[in-house]
């Protein structure tokens, strides 16, 4: 929340310098006097709150400016990574700003009709060379580990599989019925009041809280990729190939997410609607899950056992 309120007090400053007081009846811009400024400011800090408890939801807002408020470790430790790289940028941005005010006024031609002949300071030169190594190195170090942590999946309690299809999801729970079901867009003309259009499937990935998911990702015709913002997830499902990926989610709640991938005419049409709750929840949901959705069919139940027997061995 810190950040988000950081953000929304810089961009109303930021409007502040850009808006005058009356900009419809076009009368010329007074000097800027306090009320002016506090104006804004008592709005964006009134709106806070709001901003505070909306952002706990799993979905984008209107006017966001930040990231999605994390769910699971790996987003907690992303935001801290952007964090500490926004801070970076800025603080790059505003010293080199001042550097070439400073050169402008300092070096003009008016108050340099001599211009100096200089052309090497050693000192000046260790320090332009190490303190951008220095900046780099406390980039990549956290990085790294963001990286590491990632791509290396704990011990998993469950697993998951996500396929991605022209254009809609379908997911699969090995080890918990061995179902499956497809995920389709709730289109615009049947969103009710409070559905988030765009983003509301029919039916929704429910998943246990506080547990290690292992996500395995697919495809059956292009790429896709499964992206879900709040978990810091974005994994492309790829024809052929299982990717995996880990969640552990932090709290329920709904969660939402878009396919990431460029995949065709229906690319923005196969969100992904996740619903997290407690572990008996999940349970009992899984329970009626298997009776209603279809069973994963394995591949010998494709083909019958006289088949396969008759089928000449492979000799390599
Ligand atoms: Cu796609």
């Amino acid at each position: 929340m810190g950040c988000e309120s950081f953000r929304i007090v810089i961009i109303s400053l930021i409007l502040l310098g850009l808006y005058p007081d009356s900009p419809a009846t076009g009368e010329r811009m007074k000097p800027m006097r306090f009320g002016n400024f506090a104006k804004p400011f008592l709005i964006a800090l009134s709106a806070i709150p709001v901003f505070a408890v909306a952002a706990l939801a799993g979905v984008p807002k209107p006017w966001q400016t930040g990231l999605q408020p994390s769910a699971t470790p790996v987003m907690t430790d992303i935001t801290a990574f952007h964090d500490l790289l926004l801070v970076i940028i800025t603080t790059i941005v505003i010293f080199v700003t001042c550097l070439l005010l400073y050169i402008m006024w300092r070096f003009s031609a008016s108050r340099n009709p001599q211009p100096s002949r200089n052309t090497h300071n050693s000192l000046l030169e260790v320090l332009w060379t190490v303190i951008p190594v220095v900046i780099l190195v406390t980039i990549a170090v956290p990085s790294f580990k963001l990286l590491y942590k990632q791509d290396t999946i704990p011990k998993a309690d469950m697993t998951i599989k996500a396929i991605g299809h022209q254009w809609y999801w379908s997911y699969e729970y090995p080890d918990n019925g061995k179902f499956t079901f497809d995920a389709q867009m709730v289109p615009d003309d049947e969103i009710k009041k409070g559905q988030h259009r765009l983003l509301e499937t029919d039916n929704a990935i429910v998943l246990p809280v506080n547990t290690t998911i292992r996500v395995i990702v697919t495809a059956d015709s292009v790429i896709h990729a499964w992206a879900v913002p709040a978990f810091g997830t974005k994994i492309d499902a790829v024809p052929g190939r299982l990717n995996e990926t880990w969640i552990k989610v932090e709290r329920k709640g709904t969660f939402y997410g878009q396919c990431s991938e460029l995949c065709g005419v229906n690319h923005a049409f196969m969100p992904i609607k996740v619903r997290v709750v407690s572990k008996s929840a999940f349970r009992s949901w899984a329970a009626r899950a298997k009776k209603k959705f279809a069973a994963i069919e394995s591949p010998d139940a494709e083909q019958p056992a006289s088949v396969l027997a008759q089928a000449p061995a492979q000799t390599q």
